[in-house]
């Protein structure tokens, strides 16, 4: 039975300016669910978007608010009994609100995990690997700075596949961005995420181009609304063509497996409204012989660790991972960090999540963010202020 829950907002500093074509980031704000059991169990899990709202239409507050406001009254007024049960009354009476909807489904399976003493990998059907390779993303908006990044990243035997984020600046401009990085490091997996920011048209131009300078993959190259036009681009080139924010819940990527609207399905466990969610995505798109990427919200190691959970139980993983995300931040909220090592991230073992969370440290950047936060009221909402 939940004894509480509470939302914490937990801004950090990323270790540099990430740029995206909708948004520059220099923090990310962690949502973290924290949730104890008249059993004497605790639960954490993670909701992250990115950019307030420039990338979806969740932003940490309305994350907050609405766990806040809707879905912890209702748990406690309730009190179902199990992960499923929970989750079977949110979707029953909270309509969207995906990314929050994970939170709370990550600490439950936490919770679950813990007091049956196995991983949550094996709660959703069980782990086929223990290891995941990282991709990491290249996003300073410099391209000598991103080559002696990813340099420096294959050296330390950290990273060997690179993202590179595009859309901001004119097609030209990019490719020619895209193109000297790929030559500089020709025998690695150079990829590229649009952020849907180009038109069909453009994007009929820059995969050629992309295509013809060797990158492995073009995620989401045109707006979520063009469905037809992605499944134009797949089916007008070789090289893969990713789907990313248009894969949201389990219905609608259950549309997109049956059109068959892209090669490769980029799964996010906020995007997909959940862990099991997040499961059911990467079964269907196995079905339809689409193939799959782990995907990342930039959650930090709380998020991630429940990503690498869903992601090591996919029968097949072809396009590997980007679960980056701890690595970008300044600081860390587990008492030991998660496992990076050999250009991969392990997969936690010990029952639940597998990590121990620092609630101290926690607790204290959450307050900070309250006291700093000068639009807060009593209950650490942000009120309206009259202009
Ligand atoms: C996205 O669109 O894939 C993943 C890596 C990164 O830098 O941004 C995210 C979001
Ligand atoms: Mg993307």
């Amino acid at each position: 039975m939940i004894r509480s829950i509470n939302t914490l907002l937990v801004p950090i500093p990323t270790i540099r300016e990430h740029k995206l074509a909708c948004t520059v980031m220099r923090e990310q704000t962690l949502v973290l669910v924290h949730i104890q059991t008249e059993d004497g169990y605790e639960g954490w899990g993670e909701a992250t978007t990115i950019g307030g709202l420039n990338y979806a239409e969740e932003s940490p507050h309305s994350i907050k608010i609405n766990i806040d406001t809707y879905f912890t009254p209702l748990l406690l007024k309730e009190s179902p009994t199990t992960t499923a049960k929970a989750m079977q009354l949110l979707n029953k009476h909270i309509s969207g609100n995906r990314f929050a909807k994970c939170a709370i489904e990550t600490a439950l399976l936490d919770i679950e995990g813990k007091r049956l003493g196995i991983p949550v990998s094996e709660l959703l059907g069980g782990r086929v690997r223990d290891e995941l390779e990282v991709a990491w993303t290249l996003a300073s908006g410099n391209t000598e700075k991103d080559i002696a990044e990813a340099k420096q990243m294959i050296e330390q035997k950290k990273h060997r596949i690179f993202k590179l984020k595009i859309g901001s600046n004119p097609i030209d401009e990019d490719i020619a961005h895209v193109l000297a990085i790929k030559q500089a490091l020709p025998e690695y997996r150079v990829t590229v995420d649009v952020n849907q920011a180009w038109t069909e048209l453009e994007a009929m131009k820059g995969v050629k181009l992309l295509q013809a300078g060797g990158i492995d993959l073009i995620e989401q190259p045109i707006s979520m609304r063009n469905r037809a036009g992605l499944k134009r681009l797949k089916e007008n080139f070789d090289v893969a063509i990713m789907a990313d924010e248009i894969v949201q819940d389990p219905q609608n990527a259950f549309h997109l497996a049956a059109e068959h609207c892209a090669d490769v399905f980029a799964v996010k466990i906020n995007q997909a409204g959940g862990l099991k969610a997040a499961c059911l995505i990467g079964q269907m798109a196995q079905l339809a012989g689409i193939e799959l990427y782990g995907g990342t919200m930039l959650e930090g190691p709380i998020g991630t660790a429940a990503s690498a959970h869903v992601f090591s139980t996919y029968p097949s993983l072809a396009f590997d991972t980007e679960l980056f995300g701890p690595l970008l931040l300044t600081d860390d909220v587990l008492v030991r960090p998660l496992d990076y090592n050999n250009f991969g991230l392990t997969v936690p073992t010990a029952p639940g999540l597998g990590i121990e969370v620092d609630n101290d440290k926690i607790y204290h950047y959450a307050e900070r963010s309250l006291l700093s936060a000068s639009h807060v009221n009593s209950q650490g909402y942000f009120a309206t202020e009259k202009s």
